[in-house]
């Protein structure tokens, strides 16, 4: 087996021709990461590193924003083309497609982000007859990398596009084809992954009735006749994530508590904190399973002479891991402490009464996923731990003539299993979904015809502000469904919700065939993602757009689809 590490460790120390014990990497905290710091953090620190240890001194590097957007790389650019079979239900029975990433100038995570993507390729729809195929393609661009969602949104993009195509096809609502061709608890996946513990018809059903499906889809009915420039379109999306890094070496998580003679506990563990609550989360975990208040407990950083060979901070699993390593120490740690445990004495006693009778106050804890390892060849094997569902429906208003667009409203059901942190959690699916916004509908890199990066920062590059986030936004995480597959029955958040932005896609989509009914245009049509204004504009097909040639050649010609 070839096993690359992208570690900043092992690189510094292969570039310098040392071994990784002389190389120490400590992180404090990000200020953010998102995947773009998962591998291409070793192109600068491999590269300070070599000029430190050749001047003997302190090297920094920080690029600029222009800089970093030149020569990064980033999420990987899809294009999708397909073949659905579907009865005239609305009940697809085959499917084929196959996948195109832009992987850019190196291999880095690419192939990991095209199996995530053919992993994803049926989103939350039951299917029986089904290939996928993905290929890699080389261009002489920076290297894409990881991004939230690792290939997961771009395959389930492609799926929510032919979805849309079959419920246009057939003259169908699209939410009456998501809904029947929706799994069911104890299916199986194209990968063999039999559905336990399955929430998604509850997050469904519950979708459709907070946010008043059914009541919006009239009003948006009467709207649309009412107005002929300004169109609304809604869209009901679920997801399905797996949870797994899909290399298998990389399921596993250390940690490594200290008690000191005050009572006072420090925790380190394999993950980083980059804004998404992990130290909160992991100090939460050793307070319950110590009995100790959560101010007693502190994370002061990352660092690889604490916890070596840690996996990256991501797959949206470090709380499943690095959660249980700190749960596997602190048992340790309260083993050990159990003989001092006197009803009248308070923590603090009982951590002296050990030390004095010479007690190791310092446990090292691990933790591998169980019962995983797929293989490619015989389509066998858990590839995933389990999966984190969820559904949102969204409402957009959509100008026929400029292509700007409204997010009016979204409503969000999240299944996190037992949530850790509800606080850290809805903040996690709601900045998910926004990135997702971003990503769905205005994010766009453009480059010149010598292959020359044109947007480097966000006077060109357009970002989510906050007149993007629908003026009315609702999360909701699912009651009642305890997950046993992880840490306190939780589930991961991380990276799932991120998809869910596809609501406001194919609303934004609903509006424009609503607009393209007023020119007498039905059936399926192109809309590649992001929905940008232009693109809008140009299928909102009219009098206007007839009297020009069309912008992207090929564009209204269904079965294929570029997220
Ligand atoms: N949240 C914040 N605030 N900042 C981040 O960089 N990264 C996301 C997600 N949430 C990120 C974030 C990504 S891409 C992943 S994979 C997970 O956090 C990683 O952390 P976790 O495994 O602890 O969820
Ligand atoms: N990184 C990785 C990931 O190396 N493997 C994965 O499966 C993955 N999934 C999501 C995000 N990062």
């Amino acid at each position: 087996m070839i096993l690359k590490f992208y570690l900043s460790q092992s690189l510094v120390a292969k570039a310098l021709g040392v071994s990784a014990n002389r190389v120490v990497v400590r992180v404090k905290r990000m200020g953010g990461g998102f995947g773009g710091k998962e591998s291409r953090t070793t192109l600068l620190s491999t590269v300070v590193a070599v000029a430190a240890n050749k001047l003997r001194r302190p090297v920094r590097c920080m690029l600029d924003r222009d800089e970093d957007m030149l020569i990064s790389g980033g999420r990987h650019p899809f294009y999708g083309k397909y073949k659905v079979g579907f009865l005239n239900s609305g009940k697809v029975v085959a499917l084929d497609v196959s996948y195109y990433s832009n992987v850019g100038n190196s291999m880095d995570l690419s192939l990991s982000v095209m199996e995530r993507a053919l992993f994803h390729m049926e989103n939350s729809y039951s299917l029986t007859n089904i290939r996928g195929r993905g290929f890699l393609c080389k261009t002489n661009l920076p290297s894409n990398t990881a991004f939230r969602g690792f290939g997961g949104p771009q395959g389930m993009m492609v799926t929510e596009n032919w979805i849309t195509d079959v419920a246009q096809s057939l003259g169908k609502p699209s939410d009456e084809v998501r809904r029947l061709n929706l799994y069911m608890e104890g299916q199986s996946t194209p990968y063999n992954q039999i559905l336990g513990q399955f929430t998604l018809d509850r997050c469904w059903d519950e979708c459709m009735f907070r946010s008043e499906y059914q009541q919006r889809r009239a009003a948006i009915e009467l709207y649309n006749r009412q107005n002929r420039w300004t169109k609304r379109g809604l869209a009901i999306v679920p997801t399905k994530f797996g949870i797994s890094f899909t290399a298998l070496f990389l399921n596993q998580a250390g940690a490594l508590v200290h008690i000191y003679t005050d009572g006072s506990v420090l925790l380190t563990h394999g993950g980083t904190e980059m804004g998404q609550g992990l130290h909160t989360k992991m100090v939460q975990i050793a307070s319950r399973v110590l009995g100790v208040p959560p101010s007693k407990i502190h994370v002061s950083e990352t660092s690889t002479n604490t916890v070596p060979n840690t996996s990256p901070t991501a797959a949206s699993s470090s709380s499943d891991l690095n959660g249980a390593a700190v749960q596997n120490a602190c048992q340790i740690l309260s083993e050990r402490l159990e003989p001092y445990k006197s009803p009248e004495g308070s923590w603090e006693d009982w951590v002296r009464a050990a030390y004095f009778n010479r007690v190791n106050l310092s446990a090292n804890g691990f933790y591998k996923t169980p019962d995983l390892g797929y293989d490619f060849e015989t389509n066998s094997g858990r590839a995933f731990n389990y999966f984190t569902y969820g559904v949102a429906c969204s409402e957009v208003e959509i100008d026929c003539l400029t292509g700007a667009h409204k997010n009016l409203s979204t409503t969000i059901v999240m299944d996190v299993g037992h949530s850790l942190n509800p606080a850290i959690d809805i903040g996690q699916v709601e900045g998910a979904f926004m990135q997702g916004v971003g990503l769905f509908t205005l994010e766009e890199l453009h480059y010149s015809p010598q292959g020359v990066l044109l947007t480097r920062g966000p006077g060109s590059y357009k970002i989510p502000g906050f007149g993007d986030i629908p003026t009315k936004l609702t999360v909701s995480l699912l009651r009642d469904a305890p997950n046993d597959k992880a840490i306190f029955a939780s589930k991961a958040v991380g990276e799932p919700p991120l998809f869910l932005a596809a609501s406001v896609f194919y609303a934004i989509k609903e509006a424009v065939s609503a607009a393209r009914v007023e020119s007498e245009l039905r059936g399926a049509f192109r809309l590649d993602s992001p929905a940008s204004a232009e693109r809008i504009r140009n299928a909102c097909s009219d009098r206007f757009t007839r009297l020009c040639p069309p912008a992207e050649p090929g564009s209204f010609t269904p079965w294929s689809v570029q997220v």
